[in-house]
């Protein structure tokens, strides 16, 4: 995704919490996608100085990692704005909002220890939270049983890019605010939370400027490229313009029918289209009109079959390849 819109991501996540008084932003890690340049540093905290009445904690993950020389370590944040510097867990006090946040930052790209382990919250204050960023075998793995129990009113996850409630109302991963790769697909955004004495609750609210989108189109016997192409631009229009593509077309073709490829990115957001559709002969009918020479011989070897075997599309190619050499 576009650096303009993660910047524009968090310029509206900030906006969000100063119009609603939030209380709290937390980051979970990886603000920065590889190291943070000063410049960008100085652009972040001049964005967090807007706030007012809220605090923010973050943490450095595995790609924004507190290398020896890495800006984090000395730069001078707001008042209200906490870094995590510490690889062990370290708490963060915050009496005035009646919270202490707990967490750890990266020192290396990868770690597999857990500093989480028997951290049980120390109850400092009303609300405590966990900070954990990871949840993979080389990235501090997170074992939710080792978790829930350590007496947190809330776990705040970072690191995998997909949002996902870990354990309903108590610990989830907010996601990327937008997708990070093509591959990042579905919603993106944050999480917003209200903790009280008697409950957390949390919900995640979309919020990105666009999504990643793989999905098929069905081709069908005898459909025309600019049959398939309406098709296409009506999914897109569908599923919204402003996503970006991945495309496959499924189903058959008449053999005779190539599709044209490049004329399909009506709106210039497909990244990838593949053709996987399948010619639709009738096997049985060139089979008994070829019983004497190698195409029927090569038909009768794949009998029984299914349609979406490997089998299946060996033959396809197979016929096809072998009724294009006749012709010529
Ligand atoms: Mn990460």
């Amino acid at each position: 995704m576009r650096a303009r819109e993660i910047w524009e991501g968090l310029e509206k996540i900030v906006d969000l919490c100063g119009e609603r008084e939030a209380d709290l932003l937390l980051i979970a890690g990886d603000l920065f996608h590889r190291q943070p340049l000063l410049r960008e540093l100085k652009e972040v905290n001049g964005l967090f100085s807007q706030l007012e009445k809220t605090h923010v904690v973050l943490c450095a993950g595995n790609h924004d990692y507190l290398k020896k020389d890495s800006y984090y370590r000395r730069f001078d944040w707001c008042s209200h704005v906490h870094m995590i510097q510490d690889s062990q867990l370290e708490c963060v006090d915050l009496p005035e909002i009646g919270t202490a946040v707990y967490g750890f930052s990266y020192e290396s790209k990868e770690r597999t220890d857990k500093p989480y382990l028997g951290k049980q919250a120390k109850r400092l204050r009303q609300t405590e939270i966990l900070m954990v960023h990871g949840g993979d075998e080389r990235h501090v793995p997170v074992k939710k049983e080792e978790i829930a129990g350590l007496g947190y009113d809330y776990i705040a996850l970072g690191h995998i890019h997909k949002p996902q409630n870990v354990v309903p109302g108590k610990m989830a991963y907010c996601g990327a605010l937008e997708p990070v790769d093509r591959n990042d697909t579905g919603k993106h955004g944050y999480i917003w939370g209200e903790i009280t004495d008697k409950s957390c609750r949390i919900q995640f609210v979309p919020s990105a400027a666009r999504e990643y989108i793989h999905t098929d189109v069905q081709s069908s016997r005898g459909m025309s490229g600019s049959e398939l192409k309406r098709q296409i631009k009506q999914i897109i229009e569908e599923k919204g313009i402003e996503n970006i593509y991945k495309i496959m077309i499924k189903g058959f073709r008449s053999p005779d029918i190539r599709f044209d490829l490049k004329a399909m990115d009506i709106y210039g957001n497909i990244i990838e289209l593949i053709d996987d559709t399948k010619p639709s002969y009738d096997f049985e009918k060139i089979k008994q009109q070829n019983k004497d020479n190698i195409l029927g011989k090569f038909i009768g070897q794949f009998e029984g079959c299914s349609e979406d075997s490997a089998q299946y599309r060996a033959m396809c190619e197979g016929v096809q390849a072998l009724m294009e050499t006749r012709r010529d």
